[in-house]
């Protein structure tokens, strides 16, 4: 049953914007009619992905833990709505994040030691070490490095589905945000410029019900996200976030639709952030952790994995094998990257101006002739 708030009249509980759209339920159950159509390859890539996802994330939280980075921000539970979008674009497309989404880059091909270099901050980081952990960008994948600032990245989305349509560039942009950006402008800019241009965008939300500390219920007034999509003059669909397929199928459509120039749509995906918010964030604080517990009984891992098992498109075996090579991956990559040491000194006045002026590099000489301990024992 959808609150209504006030005496706004709302669409019938039955709308998309309100309703929420499932493939695969919780407890198992396949509407066949509404599947994505998945080769077995594909099928099993995602749930790689997904896994990637899961067991990185543990890796590096316990990294940050002992001391050996100064950050990480998991996407534990919410593998579906990382993944999902990414599976639905081509290697044309772009994908432009949200904090939780460098899975989707590893998905399209972020390698993990790329990913490991970047949360290092490390001399082979391509961003030098000038981002937050967790922020890769991958030209060659499509995948914009993720701006921290909240929802900052969605009028650049727009923009970039936009520059496609005008140049005929058969071009599909995704632009994720978490439910806590939905209350910046820069989203609602993104959104009816989109909605006017009728950019080739597909608006992803990854409603995880939290903000840091801000609840959904106080994020909006309205009775869900994806009811936002209709002030913007364009179609929008909930989704159940931890239902790969459903995030997937609906997500392909989104951008098929986008694709054929019949412009943007916006897909809420409601799923939990059954982690803290980052590294940084202790959630006992000021929330009911009984809820939280609750969540993780609707883990998406655990049934994309019994609907591939009972399919025959995995194994116990085979998933054992995954799960051991992923785990591999991820420790050699530190083991190669953690004793790589940071950027030079001198990357710290490059790249902003084609000569570097005298002042930065008065500035430079200065730092260069500290004793090593001044600055932390760590930079070259
Ligand atoms: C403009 C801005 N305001 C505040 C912050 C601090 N901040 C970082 S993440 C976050 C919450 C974002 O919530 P949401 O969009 O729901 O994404 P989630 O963290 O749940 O994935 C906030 C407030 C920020 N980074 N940028
Ligand atoms: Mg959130």
């Amino acid at each position: 049953m959808v609150e209504v708030r006030g005496a706004i009249p709302l669409p019938p509980a039955d709308d998309p914007t309100l309703a929420l759209y499932q493939v695969l339920s919780e407890t198992g159950k396949l509407d066949a009619s509404r599947a994505p159509v998945l080769s077995p390859d594909e099928a099993r890539k995602i749930y790689r992905g997904m896994l990637t996802i899961r067991i990185m994330d543990e890796r590096l939280l316990a990294m940050q833990r002992q001391g050996r980075i100064g950050f990480y921000g998991e996407a534990r539970g919410q593998e579906a709505a990382v993944i999902g979008p990414a599976a639905a674009l081509g290697p044309n497309d772009w994908l432009v994040p949200a904090l939780r989404d460098a899975g989707a880059a590893i998905y399209r091909g972020l390698t993990m030691r790329q990913y490991v270099a970047q949360i290092f901050g490390n001399a082979n980081d391509v961003g030098k070490g000038r981002q937050l952990p967790c922020h890769p960008g991958t030209r060659a994948a499509h995948y914009v490095t993720m701006s921290s600032c909240i929802a900052t990245q969605l009028p650049h989305a727009v923009g970039l589905a936009w520059a496609a349509k005008l140049r005929k560039d058969p071009v599909v942009v995704i632009g994720c945000m978490g439910d806590g950006a939905t209350s910046e402008e820069d989203f609602h800019v993104a959104a009816n410029f989109a909605g006017v241009t009728k950019a080739p965008l597909v608006l992803f939300c990854a409603n995880n019900q939290w903000a840091i500390s801000t609840p959904a219920s106080v994020q909006t007034a309205s009775p869900t996200f994806a009811i936002k999509a209709l002030a913007y003059g364009m179609p929008g669909i909930r989704v159940d976030g931890n239902d790969v397929l459903a995030v997937v199928g609906v997500m392909k459509e989104a951008v098929e639709r986008a694709r054929r120039g019949e412009g943007p749509t916006f897909v809420e995906a409601l799923t939990y952030r059954v982690s803290a918010h980052s590294s940084s964030d202790d959630p006992t604080r000021y929330r009911d952790e009984s809820i939280t517990e609750q969540w993780k009984l609707k883990d998406p891992i655990a049934r994309f994995r019994k609907y591939l098992i009972a399919g025959g498109l995995l194994d116990d075996a085979a998933d054992e094998r995954m799960k051991s090579a992923i785990e591999a991956e991820v420790r050699d990559a530190i083991a190669a990257e953690e004793p790589v040491g940071p950027p030079p000194l001198r990357s710290l006045v490059e790249d902003v101006f084609a000569q570097v002026p005298a002042h930065l590099e008065e500035q430079l000489a200065e730092i260069e002739a500290l004793p090593r301990q001044k600055l932390g024992g760590v930079h070259a």
